[in-house]
């Protein structure tokens, strides 16, 4: 157990001198990685609709039992294309709580996000604060699956119904998860997934557009090949959005090792669990539920009251003891440029979204956490709540005065915090 005058923020040694972050990506099999590279090199087809390609549709489709799976290179391509394939015109309601990416992909392809407010267990659009988004203009709702919590599906479905609009979920934080019974992949009108190097299931770059509707998976699969059929016929205005066979190999054998690299994931939540449940101000955010969840992220609220520091001093204490835990979405795009101030973007009071993005923290998780690793900085926020008056002191004088400490006066002051 550290002494106050041995933490790391304020000159001490490190708990962790390697540092643990979130988003280390997982390591997919090298020997099956380079058995599908040679595959490819062998076939001389490096990108469009290959082999490799067409076998990670496949597997896409019957992993989240849906009709269609296009694969994309990155998953902010697949938020417009799937935008753009449903049709989409003036407004999009979607959470500010995610990453800039959802709403500035459909910024980026002259659409308006326009952000309603959020449920605060879940942390996905709350849908009384969308139904008062809705307008003339609207014409689709686009949820997050936010730390692969699915979104309320039948609240939306209804507002969605009521007023005409599409739903269609961005996904990237959920693949492999599951919403009543239902895999996510199914939901909506179509959903869009995210296959970034930090993702459970990964391509280093890429995603997909996953969909039942058989027009919206003509549509994308149109656009993203420059809206080419055939040799030359160009049967609509298109992009260039293909995922390479380089990245489908790795999505390939990245999706192989799923099932173990989620149920680590899952062991290490049941570990956080055990490690937080006696630390006061220090909340996991886990909604009850008896589907499948991924456990890809670690997400706790610190209630600043409780816990005796706030959620940026708390961040800035671990990230000296090498535990670079993340302040996701923070400030929230509803304060990013071009959005920011914006009546015609904010229409309504995101109070729970503020909240939450003042409190809310993601810990080190994935195949580079160990069960000691997680212990470690269960040990470590045990420490820093014991010590928190102090530290809320040293925290909010100036930085420089920290290194100064008269280190006999500090080992009396933490022998007398912790007494
Ligand atoms: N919608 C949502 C809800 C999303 O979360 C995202 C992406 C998208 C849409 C868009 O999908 P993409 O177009 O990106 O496919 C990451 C990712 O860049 C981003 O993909 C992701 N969401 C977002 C939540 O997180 P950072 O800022 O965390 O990345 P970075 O570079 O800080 O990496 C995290 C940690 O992982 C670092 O400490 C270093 C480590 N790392 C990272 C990479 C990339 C490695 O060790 N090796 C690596 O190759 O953004």
């Amino acid at each position: 157990m550290k002494q106050l005058n041995e933490f790391a923020v304020l000159g001490g040694p490190p708990v962790f001198p390697l540092p643990l972050v979130v988003g280390r990506p997982s390591m997919p099999d090298r020997a099956a990685l380079h058995q599908r590279v040679d595959e490819m090199l062998d076939s001389h087809q490096f990108t469009n609709n290959g082999l490799l390609l067409q076998q990670f549709e496949q597997e896409l489709k019957a992993a989240t039992g849906s009709r269609h799976a296009v694969c994309v290179c990155n998953g902010t391509m697949a938020l417009q294309l799937l935008a753009k394939a449903s049709g989409l015109t003036g407004e999009v309601i979607v959470p500010s709580m995610t990453f800039i990416a959802t709403a500035h992909a459909l910024e980026w392809i002259g659409l308006k996000p326009v952000f309603a407010d959020v449920d605060i267990d879940t942390h996905t659009l709350d849908p009384a604060s969308v139904e008062r988004c809705v307008t003339a203009s609207t014409s689709a709702i686009f949820g997050v699956h936010l730390w692969g919590n699915p979104c309320d599906v039948e609240g939306l479905q209804r507002i969605a119904k009521r007023h005409n609009l599409k739903l269609l979920f961005d996904a990237s934080h959920a693949f492999g998860c599951v919403h009543d019974s239902v895999p996510v992949g199914g939901l909506g009108d179509g959903e869009t997934f995210s296959f970034h190097a930090t993702k459970t299931v990964h391509s280093i770059e890429g995603g997909a557009v996953v969909t039942n509707s058989d027009d919206i998976a003509e549509r994308c699969r149109l656009m993203h090949n420059f809206g080419i059929t055939g040799m030359t016929r160009i049967e609509s205005p298109g992009i260039n959005a293909k995922m390479s066979e380089l990245s489908a190999a790795v999505g390939l054998t990245s999706l192989k090792s799923f099932d173990a690299i989620m149920s680590h994931n899952q062991l290490r939540m049941n570990d956080y669990r055990s490690v937080l449940q006696d630390v006061p101000g220090i909340d996991l955010v886990i909604p009850e539920s008896t589907d499948r969840r991924n456990s890809q992220y670690v997400v706790v609220r610190v209630n600043a009251a409780e816990f005796g520091i706030s959620r940026d001093q708390l961040l800035e204490t671990m990230r000296a003891e090498g535990v670079f835990a993340r302040s996701y979405f923070s400030p929230g795009c509803h304060n990013a440029v071009p959005y920011r101030g914006r009546s015609t973007h904010i229409p309504v009071g995101l109070p729970v979204t503020d909240r939450l993005l003042t409190e809310v923290m993601q810990l080190p998780t994935g195949a580079a956490v160990t069960k000691d690793d997680v212990k470690a900085i269960g040990s470590l926020l045990t420490t820093t709540h014991r010590f928190s008056r102090r530290l809320f002191d040293l925290l909010t004088t100036d930085k420089q005065h920290r290194h100064q400490l008269d280190p006999l006066r500090d080992v009396a002051l933490s022998m007398s915090d912790a007494a």
